[in-house]
């Protein structure tokens, strides 16, 4: 029996308009739920509950705010598993990965929890006497966070958590195509306690949640924005936000490339590659794009990959598999036309491209119901091609090669975007020259592009984000707004700049 699920608002289930059919990717036939969608208005009313009960959540003391939080996460390892199945059920992700997302939430909790007892201020010298300087964090207000469905419970973990430990309230609009896994944390988040109304879920499609949005951010009753997605949704975010004076926290695509140097272990490298390429079907936004491997160790790099991609399981997710399904119908769609960018120029070295069927099985799979695709990597991939320049989400890598390191940099760079990157060498040398160079966020030495710690600063650069970091401490100036206070108590007016005291240096002194 398939679940029925509907926002919650102020704690009450709030009105759907449209229903969506939330399926197992891995056996389409399989509605996992069915999700009551609200319209802008409803969206907006959030926005508007949410501020109204942020101003008692704000008025909770911080370590106490950091004692829900540590209950989050107790609650969340309890029910590890329980949810971990049900994101592997409705995205189609192997069960494993699911367990390291589930834990993500976890360690982000853990981090977060302690943070309800530092939230530190500053105590400043002020330049006169008898004056005191300090600096606050305060609450932001209401921060409306939508989420992919790709990370359909950690990602949203590295917004809600902070957000809310640091004394905001929350609208969440997670993906529809996840909206079970969405649902089921939620209930999570609430179990530990959150008043009503500081923590509200809305599940609308794109147009009613930016028309929401837009409602919202007019009436004041929103004060930042968090979203992870496209490069092109989150560009008219940044737009509307930026109109309203307000800022959005935004993660967007990746484009992100794999460096080999002449000197790399070439096992490790095609362990890394395969497993930034392939793994979760390469629909991280930190998944690997193009390998740029040195032409000396090309040829054989790609035939250990390729051989390494040909021999890789595919199938079942709650078996082990390096990759399951991809996530939904709509991603599918847009994943073939990626395929259609592959040129008369270019090189499949994988075997098959396209669904994996009775008549084109990769091994002994022949993907059953579900939305299997082969996992592609394209060899003579050139800086002009599309296939090197734009994000394809899903199972494809493309391959070029350079001479020396800094060329190598520059067509790291040359898409445009900046999340993650990587490089693989044994000598110190190249790896601080790569960090330099490159304009990601991210840099991994000897690792792959994807599986950055939930205590690092996460986030991109160029079209991959505004600069703006999610994660860690990083994440505290997304969710709070330092105040700069001054307290005079000298009893009289001392005017900063002019009643300064001044010491006189002899400024023509030289040693003898
Ligand atoms: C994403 O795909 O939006 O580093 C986030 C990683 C994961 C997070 C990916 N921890 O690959």
């Amino acid at each position: 029996m398939s679940r029925q699920i509907v926002s919650v608002v102020g704690g009450k289930e709030a009105a759907a308009v449209d229903t969506y059919e939330s399926t197992n990717p891995a056996r389409t036939g399989e509605v996992v739920a069915r999700v009551g969608l609200a319209d802008a208005d409803t969206f907006a009313a959030a926005c508007r509950t949410a501020k109204d009960a942020q101003r008692e959540w704000a008025k909770v003391p911080a370590p106490v705010r950091g004692r829900v939080i540590a209950s989050i996460g107790r609650l969340v390892e309890a029910n590890a598993e329980r949810l971990a199945r049900l994101v592997t059920e409705e995205i189609g992700k192997p069960y494993a990965e699911s367990l390291g997302e589930v834990r993500e939430i976890v360690d982000t909790c853990d981090f977060f929890l302690g943070e309800g007892r530092r939230l530190y201020g500053q105590t400043v010298p002020s330049e006169m006497p008898d004056k005191n300087l300090f600096t606050f964090r305060n609450p932001i207000g209401v921060a409306a966070v939508i989420t992919a469905g790709n990370f359909p419970v950690a990602v949203p973990s590295w917004y809600l958590v902070p957000a809310l430990l640091c004394g905001n309230a929350v609208v969440w609009k997670p993906a529809e195509y996840a909206a079970a896994s969405a649902h089921a944390m939620f209930q999570l988040f609430v179990a530990a306690g959150l008043p009503d109304g500081v923590l509200n879920i809305v599940f609308a499609d794109g147009a009613e949640t930016f028309g929401g949005l837009e409602l919202a951010l007019g009436e004041g009753s929103v004060q930042k924005v968090g979203f992870t997605g496209s490069s092109e949704v989150g560009r008219k975010i940044g737009e509307l936000t930026g109109r309203h004076l307000q800022s959005a926290c935004l993660e967007l695509g990746g484009k992100n490339p794999m460096v080999i140097m002449p000197d790399a272990e070439l096992d490790l490298a095609v362990e890394g590659a395969l497993f930034s390429g392939f793994g979760t079907a390469g629909q991280r936004c930190t998944s690997l794009g193009t390998v740029i491997v040195h032409e000396s160790v090309h040829d054989e790099f790609v035939e250990r990959f390729a051989r390494a991609v040909r021999e890789s399981r595919i199938g079942d997710p709650a078996q082990d598999v390096l990759a399951g399904p991809l996530l939904d119908q709509k991603f599918a769609d847009r994943y073939e036309e990626y395929l259609t960018w592959i040129e008369p120029h270019h090189k499949v070295v994988s075997g098959n491209i396209g669904k994996i069927t009775e008549d084109s099985p990769h091994g002994d799979f022949d993907g059953g119901q579900g939305l299997f695709y082969h996992p592609v990597v394209v060899d003579g991939v050139k800086a002009t091609d599309r296939l090197f320049l734009e994000e394809t989400f899903g199972p494809i890598v493309g391959v070029t090669t350079f001479r020396t390191l800094d060329e190598a940099i520059e067509l790291a760079n040359l898409p445009g975007y900046g999340l993650s990157s990587s490089i693989y060498t044994t000598d110190p040398k190249h790896a601080f020259h790569f960090r330099e160079g490159i304009s990601a966020g991210m840099v991994s030495v000897n690792n792959s592009t994807s599986g950055a710690e939930a205590h690092l600063p996460f986030g991109g650069n160029g079209k991959s984000g505004n600069g703006s970091r999610q994660s860690g401490m990083w994440v505290l100036d997304q969710f709070t707004r330092w105040q700069a206070m001054n307290w005079d108590h000298s009893g009289r007016l001392q005017k900063a700049q002019m009643d300064v005291a001044e010491i006189t240096p002899d400024l023509a002194f030289r040693l003898p």
